[in-house]
Order: structure tokens, then sequence, then C-alpha cells
């Protein structure tokens, strides 16, 4: 474990900036090199600067830092990809391709790819199984599902060692999010702490799966870390970790926060909520390597809310 070197592919993001200095917690400072489109904000040793479309310049990084592992979560996410769906496609699938390729050419052992809950749609009542039918609505959840079926494919034909998760929305205090349809659970909380009105784009009841980041974070290294024979699913493991609705994430802020303010106006994040499920069904992440969430509604409402607190304060 200790002589990993681990490549954080899109590490300025809401997900990667938390777990960059996670997995340095677990590893050590010199075994993670971070990497993005973007420098980061502040200055940091161990920042390789990489648009990961560049097969050339990923595989370099890769050779140059003897990596063993590699974490790519650069994408467009699924508001965002909307705008605009083919260099969606294009940005999600190349980068992955790369990925793939410049680990089975350099003898790269492990790979995480987050996959989503936005890979189902309509045809999933309520409740997304493990093997729920993925017809995703979104370009966005389109290329998950693929790729969680290039991961696969991968695993069987290379020996290539990839795990996976479908992340629900991840909310964070550290980081923002970069453009989802579940952005709006941390918005919220930001306009709450500094005391302004907020307004939703989605309507009240619109439940939907999410996650804290820290029970995120767990999953994730408990996944990377299991015995490969513990992992029976080679696609990606269904994930969860509460289910709400902007009414009752309202309703848990206005505990604490008692003239905290929401009005809703819809708009075309609406219909992406609609066509993803409002619950998971994980039992295969329990029983395989056991995941177990920690955390509730109201118990991250009270975490969220100090955290921005100090942050605002
Ligand atoms: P984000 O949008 O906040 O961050 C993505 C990062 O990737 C950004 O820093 C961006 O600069 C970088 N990036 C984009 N294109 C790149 C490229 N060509 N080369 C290098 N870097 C590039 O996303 P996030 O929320 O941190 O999500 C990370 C991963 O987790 C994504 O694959 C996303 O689909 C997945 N995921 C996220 C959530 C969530 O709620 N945050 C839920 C499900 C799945
Ligand atoms: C999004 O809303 O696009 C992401 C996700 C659930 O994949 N947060």
């Amino acid at each position: 474990m200790k002589s990993e070197r681990i490549l954080v592919i899109g590490a300025n993001g809401q997900i990667g900036s938390v777990l960059v200095e996670y997995l340095r917690g677990i590893y050590g400072e010199n075994r993670i090199i971070a990497s993005d489109l973007r420098e980061p904000e502040l200055k940091t040793d161990y920042f390789e600067k990489l648009d990961a479309t560049d097969a050339a310049g990923l595989s370099s990084i890769v050779r140059k830092h003897k990596i063993t592992q590699i974490y790519h979560l650069a994408a467009i996410l699924s508001a965002n990809g909307e705008k605009e769906p083919l260099k969606t496609w294009d940005i999600n699938m190349q980068t992955y391709f790369n990925v793939l390729e410049a680990a089975r050419e350099n003898g790269v052992k492990k790979i995480f790819y987050p996959s989503s809950i936005a890979v189902f749609g309509v045809n999933v009542d309520v409740t997304a199984e493990q093997y729920s039918f993925l017809d995703p609505a979104t370009v966005y959840g389109i290329s998950k599902a693929a790729g969680e079926n290039w991961s696969n494919y991968y695993f069987k034909r290379y020996g290539l060692d990839i795990r996976s998760l479908r992340y629900p929305g991840i909310i964070s205090y550290q980081s923002m999010p970069g453009g989802g349809t579940t952005d709006y659970a941390v918005d919220i909380y930001h306009k709450a702490v500094k005391g302004e009105h907020f307004e939703c784009f989605l309507k009240e009841d619109t439940t939907l799966p999410m996650i804290y980041m820290s029970d995120a974070m767990d999953a994730t290294v408990r996944l990377m870390e299991a015995a490969s024979d513990k992992i029976n699913v080679r696609t990606s493991y269904n994930l969860a970790g509460m289910s709400f609705s902007p009414k009752e994430i309202a309703a848990s802020i206005r505990k604490l926060i008692l003239d905290f303010e929401i009005s809703y106006k819809p708009d075309f994040r609406q219909g992406i909520a609609e066509s993803w499920p409002q619950q998971i069904d994980d039992s295969f992440a329990k029983k395989d390597w056991g995941w177990r969430p920690t955390y509730t509604l109201d118990k991250m409402t009270e975490e969220m809310i100090s955290e921005l607190q100090k942050k605002y304060k």
C-alpha cells in the first residue's frame, strides 16, 4: 500500500480537491500526483497540468511518476453536458480511452472510474437495483454507461483491475459542484448560511439519491483497498447515502436556521432529475466489500452549516 504512486485526473473539481487530500493522508504527500486542465488555486507540489484528451501527455506523466494507480475524475457533468452533447461525449470518452490505454501500456495496476446514478433512466420505477435496465436520458449518463462497459471489457480482456462506483449527488462544504443536476443541494447550504433567499431549480418534491462527501471518500478507498476476490461487479457498484427532496433539505436546514427561505423555479434540470431513480439499492456494495454509510440528512446538515459558518464568518 505504501509503495503506491497515484495519479488523480480532474483533481481540482468538487471530488478531486477533497480526494487528493484524503489520499495524501493515507498514502503520503509525495505519492499522490494531482492533475487537471487548470492550475490549482493554491500552488502545490506534485501537480501536473494535463488535458486528458492528450494521450501522449497523459502517458508521459504516467511514466515520469511511475504511476501504479489512476483515479480518473475528469468529465463534463449532467447539466453542462446537455449544452454541448457531442463535445461532452468526446471529452468523457476520449479521456477515459486515454486512461485505459496509458494504464495498459505502462503497467498501471488499478484504476478508479466514477460512474453515476445518471446511468439509469425512466424505466427504473423508484428504486434502482444493481442490475436495473440502463437507458440514460442525458449524454453524460450515456457516456457513464458506456464507460462502465469499457471498464468491464478491459478487465476481462486485459486483466486491468478497474473499480467503479455509481455515485449519487455528492454534498460537500470544502468544494463547489461543477455543473450537475444535484448541485442545488450544495448551493442551498451556502445561501442559508449567508442569510440569503434560495431559488431552487427543481420542484419541491423531486427526490434524488445523495451522499455526503466524507461517506463518498470512505466508500471510494474501501472499494479500492478491497481484496480483488471481493470485487464481483466489474461494471460499477450502486452506492447509496440518503435520498431527499428540496422541501426536505429545506426543512432540515430550518431546524438550525429558523428564517431560511426557499422558492422554486424549475428549469431544464427538472427533466434530468425526473429521469433518475429516487432510491438506490446498494446491497451488492454492502455485501461484497462492507460498505456502510454513516450520515443522515440531519447529521450532514449540522456539519455543513457549522463548517460553512466558519468559512463565512
Ligand atoms: P467537477 O466538474 O467538479 O470536476 C471535474 C474536473 O475535471 C474539473 O476540475 C475540470 O477542470 C477537470 N477536467 C475537465 N476536463 C478535463 C480534461 N480534458 N483533462 C483534465 N481535466 C479535465 O466534477 P466532480 O463533481 O469532481 O466529479 C468528478 C467525477 O465524479 C466525474 O467523473 C463525475 O462524473 C463523477 N461524479 C460526480 C458526482 C458529484 O455529485 N460530484 C456524482 C456522480 C459522479
Ligand atoms: C450530476 O448531477 O450530474 C452529478 C451526478 C449525480 O452524476 N452530481
